[in-house]
């Protein structure tokens, strides 16, 4: 994405203050109330130093799970009702020090007609798109220093959803002219893409099943390799670049990365003409996410719901209690269920049982999960908190040289130190629950060491430049589709 629009904008004219309220991984479906609120389900969030401009870091966050690109007529939009952000600690001590925050605006040219756009959608001589883009959404971009708000950018762009060949014929133009460029060095981006995480969900969460594993399995399967339960779906992103110094603070490199969502306290449903709920209140956090996967499964179900409402500086009070020397401990990460799990579901693998994984109390998790890895990414006095750690003085690695196994794979610029899009997460994770890391040297061998669900990368090639998240399927090319004709003899089985 190389056009790039520059919006200049007087930022003292749009200095605003305000006194702030209380308010203020990969994570599909993880929680029960969350899955009834897709706007406002937060999937993934990414923080890296950027590859090709390393003194910058790239924050991404991406909202709405399995968009189906054929969903018309309404297509995806974000929540105008909704409070995005993303959070940065730069202090160790979990309260969030620099605060990004998006809020969206929608807009319809006509509301006479059904359609979401009237015509192909183009990009016009003044950058701005075509008339036939009829439902189109905005943003305001601000960030929140020492409880003070400043407006980034007014008006700014999203590109509309990838509808089909006819109305988005040159998606790429479409969306670099939503890429913008503002004061300070920053560029963002907000819209609709792949969904660029990867993983066999399928499998996953039926009965812990990894394909390339199943002989092994408890109910064994032929083994097969991993099916990519995301591929063909969309998501919605927003993606920042921030030049590191307005992250860091001090001396200390290491940055702590969350995101929330948020919701008007009350919503009134009037009824009758008045179809359009009515929000009002205070924002209240309904999504929190930082490292991928966590309250999936790690976090209880009991629990997890209670997770995403809570802020990373309740983490130690709301899920621990007082135990070790070390003084707080957080028992769902010290002592977690899928490790006990592991050996049970796969006796064959780990003929030993519960030996065959490292004990509790899992410190090595605590670091991954909660203050970050020591000589790594932990920052200098830590509060452990649920967040993606990032070392901003680590050189990031040549895009073209990443490996998805990250810092296991020795590259240092990789999860769980931040999280790149390379990322293979949930192999990462996998091994690390299974003692398969450095940390637990006897333990680091085969198969914990190789655990893997059998998709090792993303279906779109990522993108070597900002965005970095490939570009989202088009509804005409859906892959998800069934046959043309219904099958009598297809029973569904
Ligand atoms: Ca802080
Ligand atoms: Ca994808
Ligand atoms: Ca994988």
């Amino acid at each position: 994405m190389k056009t790039r629009l520059t919006l200049a904008l007087g930022l003292s004219a749009a200095l605003a203050l305000s006194l702030l309220g209380p308010a203020g991984a990969s994570s599909h479906r993880e929680a029960p109330l969350i899955t009834e609120d897709p706007v406002a389900d937060n999937t993934d969030v990414y923080a890296f130093v950027s590859p090709d401009r390393p003194d910058s870091v790239t924050l991404i966050a991406n909202w709405i799970p399995f968009e189906e690109p054929a969903g018309g007529p309404n297509f995806y939009n974000f929540g105008e009702d909704v409070l995005y952000e993303v959070h940065v600690d730069n202090d160790g001590d979990a309260v969030e020090d620099v605060s990004y925050e998006w809020r969206f605006t929608t807009t319809i040219l006509n509301p006479d007609t059904f359609l979401y756009n009237t015509a192909p959608i183009t990009v016009e001589d003044d950058g701005g798109y075509s008339d036939s883009f009829n439902l189109r959404q905005t943003y305001t971009l601000s960030v929140v220093r020492d409880g003070v708000r400043t407006v980034l950018g007014q008006d700014l762009p999203v590109p509309p959803n990838n509808v089909g060949v006819r109305s988005t014929p040159d998606y790429d133009a479409l969306a670099e002219a939503a890429v913008v460029e503002l004061d300070g060095g920053l560029v963002s981006f907000a819209g609709q893409r792949d969904d660029p995480f990867f993983v066999d969900l399928g499998s996953i969460f039926d009965l812990g099943g990894l394909r390339p594993l199943n002989p092994a399995h408890v109910i064994p399967l032929d083994a097969e390799p991993g099916k990519d339960a995301v591929a063909g779906y969309n998501t919605n992103t927003v993606a920042l670049q921030v030049p590191t110094s307005e992250l860091t603070a001090g001396d200390d490199p290491v940055i702590g990365v969350w995101s929330t969502t948020s919701r008007r306290r009350a919503r009134v449903f009037a009824g009758g003409s008045g179809a359009q709920p009515v929000s009002s209140g205070p924002f209240v956090q309904v999504s929190r996410l930082g490292n991928p996967l966590v309250n999936e499964v790690v976090i209880p179900l009991g629990l997890k719901d209670a997770f995403n409402a809570l802020q990373p500086r309740q983490d130690a009070g709301a899920l621990s209690q007082p135990a070790d020397d070390r003084g707080v401990t957080i028992p769902v990460v010290q002592d977690p269920e899928l490790a006990r799990l592991i050996p049970v579901l796969y006796p064959t693998a780990f003929p030993d049982g519960a030996a065959d994984v490292p004990p509790p109390p899992r410190n090595d998790l605590v670091s991954i999960f909660l203050t970050g890895v020591a000589e790594v990414n932990q920052p200098a006095t830590v509060t452990p908190a649920e967040m993606l750690r990032l070392n901003t003085s680590i050189p990031p690695t040549a895009f073209a040289e990443q490996d998805r196994l990250g810092l296991l794979a020795g590259q240092n610029d990789g999860f769980p130190n931040g999280r790149r899009l390379i990322d293979d997460v949930t192999d990462i994770e996998l091994r690390a629950v299974a003692g398969g890391t450095p940390f637990t040297p006897e333990f680091n061998v085969a198969p914990n060491n190789a655990l893997g669900d059998g998709v090792d990368f993303n279906d779109r090639e990522l993108l070597p430049e900002f965005p970095y998240v490939p570009a989202p399927f088009d509804g005409y090319s859906n892959t998800h589709q069934g046959p043309a004709t219904t099958d009598p003899s297809n029973d569904g089985s």
